[in-house]
């Protein structure tokens, strides 16, 4: 098999890991990096021992034409990003959220539609080993059908120390954080028919909003709650760590800190820990995220290659920005929001 050829756009804080974790996969080559200040494209060439090194996505198509871009670049970028991509018809990953808003999102998903190529989001919190080992439990029904979960992800963790520009953002936790956590939902639970939101933001000296709570009723009937913080001081800092509790007719399943999972029935509860693996590349204050890129990019491999079915399609992503903006929508207007099924009907995985 010819090694995949990948170009990455962007070397930001992100691509110190992206790219690493795309060379623990067998036959991929990252080829080429891509950065509007050089200096920062050569150190990340340096590092990786990457030959080319570009000041424009242009300039390295014109060189060398990647089989495929991994676009690590900032939110407001990426409609630019994937435009290139799709005039040169060579297949995108795009980090998350896809875009700033979901008309932009829509319209880049069939901008790549109308070219023939592939677009995949980046996701990779449902790839985080403790999140896929509870999907697997939920799928035995040792709990019988769940009614009602509850997600936390409440943190003071100085995200801004390593990503400043996060605290530029005017919409700020929600669409970092609670895309991922919003992705989780819909990886655990089907999809939402309607839902609230509340925002506030806590920290002065930032422009978004840090902590959201959110409701979603799915389509079950299932109700889940979503407590999201990067303001909250907790007696164990635990980030970047997602602890989930899940109630069924039958039982609970709890995610709980340290990688514990906790099955309690009607027979007792058993417990077992899943911690996930730690790559000497990864910063060990992210060491979670950061393995769980890796099974992130694994699967994107698969359906690059034609190989498995890539779980995180641009199409598939909508749903999950859907939910996003649909939330944004709801802490302003203080309203519930429904999803509507009718403007993504037509589009098929
Ligand atoms: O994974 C991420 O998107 C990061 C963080 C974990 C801080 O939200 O920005």
């Amino acid at each position: 098999m010819s090694p995949l050829r990948i170009a990455v756009l962007g070397c930001g804080f992100w691509s110190r890991f992206q790219i690493p974790a795309w060379l623990e996969l067998p036959d991929v080559k990252v080829v080429a990096v891509s950065d509007p200040v050089l200096d920062r494209a050569q150190a990340m060439a340096e590092r990786f021992r990457i030959p080319g090194c570009y000041q424009s996505p242009e300039s390295l198509i014109e060189e060398i034409h990647p089989d495929v871009f991994d676009i690590i670049t900032s939110p407001e970028t990426h409609p630019k990003m994937v435009a290139i991509a799709a005039t040169h018809r060579i297949p995108a990953i795009c980090q998350k959220p896809l875009a700033s808003d979901f008309a932009t999102a829509l319209a880049m998903v069939d901008q790549c539609r109308s070219a023939g190529i592939p677009l995949f989001v980046h996701e990779n919190f449902r790839w985080q080993l403790p999140i896929r080992e509870l999907h697997r439990v939920l799928q035995t029904e040792q709990i019988g059908s769940p009614f009602r979960a509850r997600i936390d992800f409440n943190s003071s963790f100085p995200v801004f120390e390593n990503q400043p520009s996060l605290k530029e953002l005017d919409q700020f936790i929600l669409a970092d954080l609670g895309v991922h956590i919003l992705d989780v939902v819909r990886f655990l639970f089907g999809e939402a028919t309607n839902l609230l939101c509340h925002t506030r933001r806590i920290q002065q000296d930032i422009k978004g909003e840090d902590v959201a709570t959110l409701l979603l009723e799915m389509e079950d009937g299932m109700a889940v709650t979503c407590n999201l913080s990067f303001a909250s001081r907790t007696e164990y800092e635990r980030f970047p760590e997602t602890y989930i509790f899940i109630e069924g007719e039958q039982g609970s399943i709890e995610l709980g800190p340290d990688f514990w999972i906790r099955v309690t029935t009607k027979n007792g509860t058993q417990s077992k820990r899943y911690p996930s693996p730690l790559y000497s590349w990864a910063d060990p204050s992210y060491a979670l995220v950061h393995a769980s890129i890796v099974e992130c990019h694994r699967n994107l491999l698969e359906g690059l290659r034609g190989s498995g079915t890539a779980e995180t399609t641009g199409v598939d992503n909508l749903r999950t920005l859907q939910l996003v903006y649909g939330a944004y929508k709801s802490a302003l207007l203080h309203e519930v929001i429904a999803t509507d099924r009718t403007e993504l009907s037509k589009y098929a995985n």
